[in-house]
């Protein structure tokens, strides 16, 4: 029997492995962070055998709450993610499986590998409308990439969408991934008329590095990126600094940063009311397109989701506060259940990367029900 994790986003540490009913595993943090939840391994042994996995140490994990009711998911054939019997005991997660290959692989969400983001990146700029840019490198050297799709004009919204700040949250570029499929449709009238009217700009992953390094929620150097946008800087926050850049050079009418979140079994967005410019006009936005995506799609709802920040009371560090604040737009964090929408449970498959990219496709919906009132 062994256990491997030397591969794109791998993250688990072998305590012992010997015995299928007793494999003891922990979770490495982030590189220079203490942060750690995220986990993606394979598991080597015997068919048709009854194995029990231990994730040890989930007692100071970054969200422990997010092991109620959790439920791992595992792959024979890397494409088709299940979910698996799992017990949370405050301090342990207990995954019982028998497995039907030799070879499993198991992970906190569906993985988006590395090659997968550059297979959109590439068939994205294939689109006549969508240009490729690349805005500098990671500390990893890596590409920052930014998709650009439609054609700049004077009159045309502004509309950025940002995903993955935190790595480990794969449903975020998942969601992107449907999203772009949906906008570069040449044969999608709501495409070519939203296309009309704005122009899109889309970081499909924002942190590269740490999705290959295997991290819940930091870049190489430990920045948890979505605190890093009062202050960027190249060299500890590249990511953010070459985007927001790009962002003063083109302006934002709206954001969208796309996340996902351990706990709460909802989708939902939370938005820049603790912002000290937060205004009547910028509500009415945020409570249109909550409308529209609720009457697009049942996944959506706005009754559960983060505490309202208190007036001028938001963290500036955070995306979206900062380019609300600063573009005064429409901005939202948009939040995506690492276990399951509890409102239409899929038992199986929980929340997944099908029902991410229904969302990205439902989005566009709620952004052409804002797009004629974003200025
Ligand atoms: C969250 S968003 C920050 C909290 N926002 C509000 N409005 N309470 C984060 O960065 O901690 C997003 C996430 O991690 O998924
Ligand atoms: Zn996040």
């Amino acid at each position: 029997m062994r256990i491997s994790s030397n591969f794109d986003s791998g993250n688990i540490q072998v305590i012992q492995a010997s015995e299928p009913d007793n494999i003891q595993l922990r979770i490495k943090p982030d590189n220079q962070s203490d942060f750690y939840q995220w986990f993606h391994f394979k598991l080597e042994s015997q068919a048709f055998v009854s194995h029990r996995l231990t994730i040890v140490d989930l007692k100071n994990s970054a969200y422990p709450d997010g092991w109620k009711n959790y439920q791992a998911v595992a792959s024979y054939n890397r494409q088709e993610w299940f979910r698996v019997d799992c017990e949370f005991d405050g301090e342990q997660l207990v995954i019982q499986h028998t497995p039907e290959f030799e070879h499993t692989y198991f992970a906190y969400f569906a993985p988006y590998s590395y090659e997968r983001h550059l297979d959109l990146l590439a068939w994205a700029q294939q689109a006549p409308l969508c240009q490729q840019l690349c805005l500098g490198e990671t500390i990893d050297g890596r590409d920052m990439s930014l998709l650009v799709i439609g054609e700049p004009e004077k009159d045309k919204k502004v509309i950025w969408v940002t995903a993955r700040q935190h790595p480990g949250e794969t449903m975020a570029e998942w969601l992107v991934e449907g999203l772009l499929e949906r906008l570069l449709d040449e044969d999608d009238g709501l495409a070519r008329q939203l296309l009309e009217k704005a122009v899109f700009y889309v970081v499909p992953n924002m942190n590269p590095d740490g999705a290959v390094r295997g991290h819940l929620r930091t870049n190489a150097v430990g920045a948890n990126l979505n605190r890093e946008w009062a202050a960027p800087s190249m060299e500890r926050s590249p990511e953010v600094f070459l985007v927001k850049q790009m962002m003063l050079e083109t302006g934002v009418d709206l954001f969208l940063d796309v996340h996902g979140d351990e706990a709460l079994p909802y989708n939902f967005v939370a938005g820049a009311e603790g912002n000290p410019d937060y205004s009547p006009r910028i509500k009415q936005l945020e409570d249109h397109f909550k409308q529209s995506l609720m009457l697009a799609t049942p996944e959506f709802q706005d009754t559960y989701g983060y505490p309202k920040d208190a007036p001028g009371q938001a963290n500036a560090t955070v995306a979206t506060h900062a380019v609300g604040q600063t573009f005064d737009c429409l901005a939202f964090t948009l939040e995506m259940p690492f276990k399951d929408n509890i409102e239409l449970p899929d038992t199986a498959y929980g929340w997944s990367p099908a029902r991410c990219k229904q969302l990205g496709e439902d989005v566009l919906i709620a952004m052409r029900a804002v797009a004629d009132m974003l200025r």
